[in-house]
């Protein structure tokens, strides 16, 4: 980065599930987050090995094409799913989304399949990086639903893409990054229930560990009755000695039982 990333995150199991299948990994050049799904305990084992197939990218030294690293490291990790899956059967149907930003001096690589979100405030416009795979999504696109409809469709949680191990392509931008760039990555936990205009007020006052906290007690507040999560980063000037990653929610339990 041309700059820093001041890093915060907040992985939340929520009121209503016994468990939690986002797992969120935030680091000096890496911020990913992974909504996993699946009975028999497999959304946490699918959400979590793929922040740990793409959480070794955040300690690549030297020049790489950040772009290839991340789509490569995608597509590992969506192998891992399927040898697991071929070692587990019982965890077979097990699914997970990925959204992740990788850093390098002026750009950021983000990778992108699934329900999850990428948001980047910008001198006050807040904008959304990526786009849902989801039926409601491609309505909107057609121009057969509105926004609005959308977050009240009765199907609005039906998922087009995610990563299963079966092979799958998926999207990857690259995009120019300026000092003081605000950027934000949630579960649809925190965009099902709250508007872009609620995150744009709670992402606009504060640190990323205030504004991050901030958006997950509001989208539990408001009653989501998924897990709820999100990174919020800023790219600063100085070094604040943010060095030591934050692992949350599903990752933060595979990693205590390695
Ligand atoms: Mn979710």
């Amino acid at each position: 980065v041309n700059g820093y990333l001041r890093f915060s995150g907040f992985s939340h199991r929520g009121y209503e599930r016994d468990n939690n299948e986002d797992a969120t990994y935030a680091g000096r050049r890496l911020l990913a987050l992974a909504d996993g799904m699946g009975g028999h305990a497999a959304g946490e084992v699918a959400s979590s090995l793929v922040i740990a197939e793409i959480a070794p990218l955040d300690d690549l030294e030297g020049s790489f094409d950040i772009g290839e690293a991340l789509k490569r490291a995608a597509e590992a990790a969506d192998r891992a799913l399927a040898r697991h899956v071929q070692e587990h059967p019982e965890h077979a149907g097990m699914g997970t989304t990925l959204t992740a930003l990788l850093f390098a001096e002026a750009q950021a690589a983000l990778v992108h399949i699934g329900d999850s979100r990428a948001y980047r405030l910008r001198r006050g416009d807040l904008k959304q990086l990526t786009h849902d795979d989801t039926l409601v999504q491609g309505l909107v696109d057609r121009g057969l639903l509105t926004t609005e409809e959308a977050r009240r469709h009765p199907q609005r949680s039906v998922v087009l893409k995610v990563l299963t191990g079966r092979p799958i392509e998926p999207t990857l931008q690259m995009l120019e990054v300026e000092l003081d760039d605000r950027y934000m990555i949630c579960s649809d936990g925190v965009s099902d229930v709250l508007t872009d205009t609620e995150i744009h007020e709670h992402l606009s006052g504060g640190d990323p560990q205030l504004c991050a906290g901030d958006l997950v007690n509001a989208a539990m507040r408001v009653g989501s009755h998924d897990n709820v999560s999100c990174i919020v980063a800023d790219v600063i000037a100085k070094d604040l000695g943010f060095d030591i990653p934050m692992i949350g929610g599903a990752a933060l339990d595979a990693s205590r039982s390695r």
